[in-house]
């Protein structure tokens, strides 16, 4: 019987699995090279630790690897029900959190390579995370796609680590009892989006949907829905979208480089985020994410070779 070690934890309400031993042997190659590998010969690990029936649709898998990288104290690969992320906000900060509770890393800054770029996380001493995301940018403003059932819906097209369709105007009611009709909603602009040809630079599929709206709390900027890949609504404020919606902000002049943006999430979870530009063109920015994490499981999963189901649902 094979055996996978996890740890879970969660961010905001946004489970990250982390897979620390027993997972697939990938080589020594970049994460990027990494993550081509996992994805065409060791795939049913992936449904294995994240899909029915050991986990769900809503939960994001976290490969740890060692990095070659000399900078990096090591590499992760986040995957999730339906396929894999560039890099995922919420999954970085579990990430981390799970690595202190290994006794891994002590409070301070920490590189870690993904396959879109190396990713700088400070543990604070009150072990919340803050994350320096992967250059963001605002790809396309104001796009309009024509949705069947819902009209024409306009957003901008920005990247934050993943591609997102960000939407401010959607006449949606943004409450945790509304998440159903929120999914059909987003689903329904994904889906119009990829028939209609519309994707990020280079033909990058746009897989996220973020519907913004007014916070609950007073201290918020912002409220956000986040349908992901798999048509799991993020519980996190989204920490790859909050990065896609500072982009936004910061190419509108709404937001001052160093200001601190609260992004609070569907459920009422709040990231701090703020950014700097990276270039005098003013063309990409440097996001920072801040927000806290909780270990709640340490466990194995097993692979038992008589459980017709041992790959998960597939
Ligand atoms: O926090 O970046 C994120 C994220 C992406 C998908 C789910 N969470």
């Amino acid at each position: 019987m094979k055996k996978i070690h996890i740890i879970d934890s969660h961010t905001g309400g946004e489970p990250t699995r982390v897979i620390i031993g027993g997972g697939p042997e990938l080589g020594n190659g970049s994460m990027e090279q990494r993550l081509q590998i996992f994805r065409e010969q060791f795939d049913h690990y992936r449904s294995a630790t994240v899909c029915e029936p050991r986990g769900s649709d809503v939960i994001v898998g976290a490969l740890h690897c060692e990095s070659s990288h000399p900078e990096c104290i090591s590499g992760v690969i986040f995957f999730n029900n339906v396929g894999y992320l560039g890099m995922c906000g919420h999954g970085m900060i579990g990430y981390i959190v799970t690595l202190a509770y290994l006794g891994k890393i002590q409070p301070g800054i920490h590189k870690v390579e993904t396959p879109v770029g190396i990713v700088e996380a400070e543990l604070n001493e009150d072990f919340s995370v803050t994350v320096r995301n992967v250059p963001s940018y605002r790809y396309q403003a104001a796009v309009r796609v024509e949705v069947p059932g819902e009209g024409v819906v306009t957003g901008d097209i920005a990247w934050g680590g993943n591609w997102f369709f960000l939407i401010n105007d959607h006449g949606q009611d943004l409450s945790l009892k509304n998440t159903e009709r929120l999914t059909e909603y987003a689903w329904k602009v994904r889906q119009a989006l990829e028939a209609q040809g519309i994707t990020g630079e280079n033909g990058g599929l746009i897989d996220h949907i973020e519907l913004f709206g007014q916070p609950q709390s007073t201290e918020n900027h912002s409220k956000s829905f986040v349908l992901c890949p798999g048509k799991a609504y993020d519980r996190s404020p989204c920490g790859t979208g909050t990065s896609a919606k500072l982009a936004c902000l910061a190419a509108d002049g709404k937001l001052q480089e160093d200001s601190i943006w609260h992004q609070e999430s569907i459920l009422g979870s709040v990231f701090h985020a703020s950014y700097r530009f990276t270039d005098a063109e003013k063309h990409k920015i440097l996001p920072t994410l801040r927000g806290t994490a909780f270990v709640n499981a340490n466990s194995q999963l097993i692979l038992n070779e008589r459980d017709p189901f041992i790959w998960g649902i597939r």
